[in-house]
């Protein structure tokens, strides 16, 4: 039966092939990992072993090629390598391509100079003093941050992995907030640690397979109208820890927690293999939380079991003691997930926690994905200020457009930095305990009712008398 089934899926997973993609090929044990990549070297296959169970094999796969291996019973699933796309800004498209139409010579020019992994600076001297630019976050002042604070602000380090395009690790109000990997000696070309990264000193980036995350952003509006990095990754470090009380920019939820740049997202999207290496490096080196603003495309969403290797990636953060927060998705109809899915926000899992975004008055926003059930619980999420990338903070992504930082990618980094406050407070705490934390505290907001599983929106206030 076993064989069977698992041929079926194959010839499955292949028809739906548009053109030869890498398949992903879940197999019984570890010890069958180490065959399995045997096997296909010796059938002209290129594989990488992403997890004790899953193998990514690379290239033109062929059902042929594949037979005898299924034969051998010791495949489990096969499926696509579904691609990752970011949750994109709701209006930035629309605005873009009316933009475009009235000035197609804007669309080559150059948007900032790019520059690519920049070295990393060393750990900067601490320094003290008020956030100026904390007034400009209307959102954390609507959550209640500062209140939250003067009840508990937490002493112990929690490390928030943002999985994302990467993070601008130069920024002035970011630098003092990276996790530093503790077990790594920089620029050694060694791999201290044994983790299998050499010289991952503040995370790793899983599209590029380097150690220098950087978040690069896309080089024109062109780039931009076709989907590109806004800097996405970089704006929502800053809500999740940019360094509270430094005198410089702004402040996280969690002004003490410390974030790991783990890159795996750019200008054409990202992979679900690089997702399930990034998720799996994030547990194994220390993060609590995980901040996914990210969807993955191409899955039924009548079908909540087809990645099944992403599924595998929140059920190993779930074995760890880990929560994986998720944007609910920005859908401009058929928003309900109750009905209409959006993964990873919609899997099953009891550690994730999916986000809607809610505007400053206290309406959910027209973009965002709902879902009485499906969705948890609402974060600010319209015209949200936050760092950027070359140094910068802003609440809009072009300014001669005037598209703000909207979307639940936004509102996302804020329960992820909430998740990191409380466990910095509550070190003790399961996984299952500063999730129903998080939850039992929101705060009741008419929009929310019957749209969101609390019918309220995050209240660090709240959450931190819990
Ligand atoms: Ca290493
Ligand atoms: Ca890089
Ligand atoms: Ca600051």
């Amino acid at each position: 039966m076993k064989s069977f089934s698992t041929a079926l899926l194959l010839t499955v997973a292949l028809a739906a092939q548009s053109h030869a993609e890498d398949l992903l090929v879940k197999v019984a044990n570890p010890v069958s990992t180490k065959h399995a990549a045997i096997y296909f070297a010796s059938q002209g296959f290129k594989s990488e072993a992403l997890t004790d169970n899953w193998i990514q094999v690379k290239g033109n796969v062929n059902q042929i090629g594949m037979q005898k291996f299924l034969e051998s019973g010791s495949v489990v699933y096969v499926q696509k390598n579904y691609k990752i796309h970011l949750q994109q800004n709701p209006h930035l498209q629309t605005e873009l391509k009316s933009y475009l139409a009235a000035h197609p010579e804007a669309g080559s020019q150059p948007l900032a100079p790019q520059v690519d992994n920049p070295e990393i600076p060393p750990a900067p001297t601490a320094t003290t003093g008020a956030d100026p630019l904390f007034s400009s976050q209307w959102g954390m002042n609507d959550i209640g941050t500062t209140a939250g604070w003067n009840i508990n602000r937490g002493t112990n380090k929690v490390i928030v992995a943002v999985i994302d395009t990467g993070v601008d690790y130069t920024h002035e109000d970011l630098m003092g907030n990276l996790w530093r990997n503790p077990k790594e000696i920089p620029n050694n070309g060694i791999d201290d640690d044994n983790n299998g990264y050499i010289d991952d000193i503040i995370g790793w980036d899983f599209l590029s397979n380097d150690n220098k995350p950087y978040d690069l952003a896309a080089a024109s509006l062109m780039d931009l109208l076709n989907g590109g990095n806004p800097g996405h990754g970089t704006h929502c470090a800053g809500n999740v820890a940019a360094v509270g009380g430094n005198g410089k920019g702004i402040s996280g939820v969690a002004p003490n927690a410390q974030i790991m740049a783990l890159r795996f997202i750019g200008n054409e999207g990202g992979t679900t293999a690089a997702a399930i290496k990034a998720i799996k490096y994030a547990v194994d080196n220390g993060a609590k939380v995980l901040s996914n603003s990210w969807g993955s495309e191409g899955e039924d969403p009548a079908e909540a079991t087809e990645n099944q290797a992403l599924q595998d990636a929140v059920q190993y953060a779930k074995d760890h003691d880990v929560l994986f927060i998720a944007a609910a998705g920005n859908s401009s109809k058929n928003n309900d997930t109750d009905d209409k899915k959006s993964f990873p926000a919609s899997y099953t899992h009891d550690n994730i926690i999916s986000v809607a975004a809610i505007d400053s008055a206290d309406n959910i926003a027209s973009f965002s994905n709902v879902g009485a059930t499906s969705v948890d619980i609402a974060a600010p999420g319209v015209k949200i200020f936050s760092t950027t990338v070359g140094g910068k903070y802003s609440d809009t992504v072009i300014a001669l457009l005037n598209a703000t930082w909207d979307g639940t990618s936004m509102a996302c980094p804020h329960v992820a930095g909430a998740a990191a406050l409380y466990w910095s407070a509550h070190p003790e705490k399961t996984y299952a305990q500063v999730r129903d934390a998080i939850l039992g505290s929101a705060k009741s907001v008419p929009s929310a009712q019957g749209k969101v599983l609390t019918g309220g929106k995050l209240s660090v206030e709240q959450l931190m008398k819990f």
